[in-house]
């Protein structure tokens, strides 16, 4: 299975390396073949290059549209080196064998990424590499191909072990690398290409993404995971900056989009808010007349859950906030900035990570969600769903207050980011229990409550912080049961969506408990 290299064909935008590569293969006696820009590269250096317009015949044409898409290329790198008609066909074209391609692609994503207009980002879609780089990697049995800067040591390292051939098994590690670069690269064209045309739900999406962590592991120790980012420009945990502490974990980086997310449903505008998430949904949430006060309002919801919690903020991170952050062990703070003097307070805590996103993301967005099950992936519309005033119904003889009204549509913003069933009890623009992920509505009320009696008692207060709040239910209550249970809890009065076959018990059940109700026709299942 060992192959030598005898010629090989290097046609990289990304030039870092090249030189360097070159020579270490022409001291290995390998002919180099190459296009306008990297032969210009190693010429410059003094290395002996063959251009490819030599090789095809034709010139490079049509602003580099083509410049390898011919059979002398192709020929060289698709013929099975022991098949006598293969090799019958190369002597009567005068094909030469290629047994080594070395290509990166042109820069599409980083031109994306740069804003650029649409025809440059067009005329970035690369078409002869990657058609060398999946005819290379088809015919890996004989040729390498290399797609990676990162992998130039490694291949001189596999020559060097194996005098100057290198083995099936390193060329089948090649080729799986090069088909992984071509998905990705299309899937990011298809991917800009839907918001170029503003497809916000294409009938096929292609999964684009770039590894951007090798995580220690994923949700467990045992298991292994990466970090793949897709390019979009959204603020949040995937663009941020990270200021300080050690690499975010697979559980962290979950989390803090958690978070992030959640607090970013309160505009600025709304006054300063903080979300304190623990295991992706939220523990505390609250505003507050500053970021300061916002946080203490956050973690007295539940103190004990906050403990190695996520912290996202929706202001800048001011050193008022970062001391009373410090009070606790935090993993991660998440803000769209931070002073400096917050900065220095966080530098003490090595193992606190702090990040910016520079904004916070727009909750009305339009993208997409991908779940994967065994087998397949669901996609979805992302929730961006919010309810206007105008889509309101009270549904009781008591109609809410101005105030019961504003920590009702607190309490909905936070539980369309709690795990269903979600129950969130509000007061005064503070949650004050979070009921979560349990298979019955009753339970999420009661557990909600529970928390909320337990934090009382720590805090010392003669009674639950439920007394007259306000209580948001992710979905409709199908019995009168949950609705109970949160009325026993203190609540005055109830968000929910409605549409429940027993509406009109849950109603009257709402009317007999003197609770002011408001329907919202829309639903935020979480699962
Ligand atoms: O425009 S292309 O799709 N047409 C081609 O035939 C072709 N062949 C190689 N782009 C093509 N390439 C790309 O040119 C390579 O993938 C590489 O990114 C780049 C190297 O060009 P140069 O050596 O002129 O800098």
């Amino acid at each position: 299975d060992l192959h030598p290299i005898t010629r090989a064909l290097l046609s990289v935008s990304d030039k870092t390396g090249l030189i360097d590569l070159g020579r270490a293969l022409s001291a290995r006696g390998v002919e180099l073949l190459s296009t306008g820009g990297s032969a210009k590269t190693l010429r410059d250096a003094g290395l002996d290059v063959r251009d490819v317009a030599d090789v095809t015949g034709f010139p490079e044409m049509m602003d580099g549209r083509v410049k390898t898409l011919h059979p002398a290329v192709h020929g060289g790198l698709l013929a099975l080196r022991d098949n006598d008609a293969h090799l019958a066909a190369m002597e009567e074209h005068k094909i030469d064998a290629i047994d080594l391609l070395v290509v990166n692609l042109y820069p599409f994503e980083e031109t994306v990424a740069a804003g650029a207009g649409y025809d440059d980002c067009i005329e970035n879609i690369d078409i002869g590499g990657p058609a060398m780089i999946r005819a290379a990697a088809k015919n890996h049995a004989f040729v390498n191909v290399v797609v990676d800067v990162l992998d130039y040591d490694a291949l001189l390292a596999e020559l060097d072990a194996n005098d100057g051939a290198t083995t099936l098994a390193f060329r089948q590690t090649l080729a799986q690398t090069a088909y992984a670069r071509t998905a990705a690269y299309d899937a990011a064209v298809s991917t800009w290409m839907a918001g170029a045309i503003g497809d916000t739900a294409p009938r096929r999406k292609a999964v684009a993404g770039t590894l951007a962590q090798t995580l220690r592991y994923g949700e467990n120790p045992h298991q292994s995971a990466t970090f793949y980012v897709d390019g979009s420009s959204r603020p949040g945990v995937a663009t941020a900056t990270q200021h300080q502490g050690k690499e975010l974990s697979y559980n962290n980086i979950n989390d803090t989009d958690a978070a992030f997310e959640l607090v970013s449903e309160f505009a600025p505008a709304d006054g300063p808010a903080v979300a304190i998430i623990k295991h992706a949904n939220p523990c505390g949430v609250a505003i507050g007349a500053t970021l300061a006060q916002a946080y203490q309002k956050a973690f007295q919801c539940d103190q004990t859950s906050a403990f190695g919690g996520i912290i996202a903020l929706n202001g800048e991170l001011d050193a008022e906030t970062a001391e009373a952050i410090t009070g606790i062990f935090t993993e991660v703070v998440i803000a769209p900035s931070a002073t400096d003097e917050a900065k220095e307070i966080f530098a003490a805590k090595k193992n606190l990570r702090l990040l910016t996103t520079g904004a916070l993301a727009d909750p009305m967005a339009v993208a997409q969600t991908i779940r994967q099950v065994s087998g397949g992936y669901l996609m979805q519309d992302k929730d961006n769903g919010r309810v206007a005033s105008s889509d309101l119904r009270v549904v009781t003889k008591v109609k809410p207050t101005d105030a019961q009204m504003v920590d009702l549509l607190f309490a909905w913003k936070v539980a369309k980011h709690v795990k269903s069933n979600a129950i969130v009890y509000v007061k005064d623009g503070a949650t004050v229990g979070v009921g979560a992920g349990q298979m019955s509505r009753i339970d999420s009320a009661l557990i909600a409550a529970k928390k909320a009696e337990r934090m009382a008692e720590a805090l010392g207060l003669s009674e639950p912080l439920t007394k007259g709040s306000a209580v948001a239910s992710d979905a409709f209550f199908p019995f009168a049961d949950g609705l109970l249970e949160a009325a026993a809890a203190g609540a005055s009065c109830v968000i929910q969506p409605g549409g429940s076959m027993r509406d009109e018990e849950v109603i009257a059940a709402a009317d007999d408990a003197g609770l002011a109700m408001v329907f919202t026709g829309m639903r935020h299942f979480r699962h």
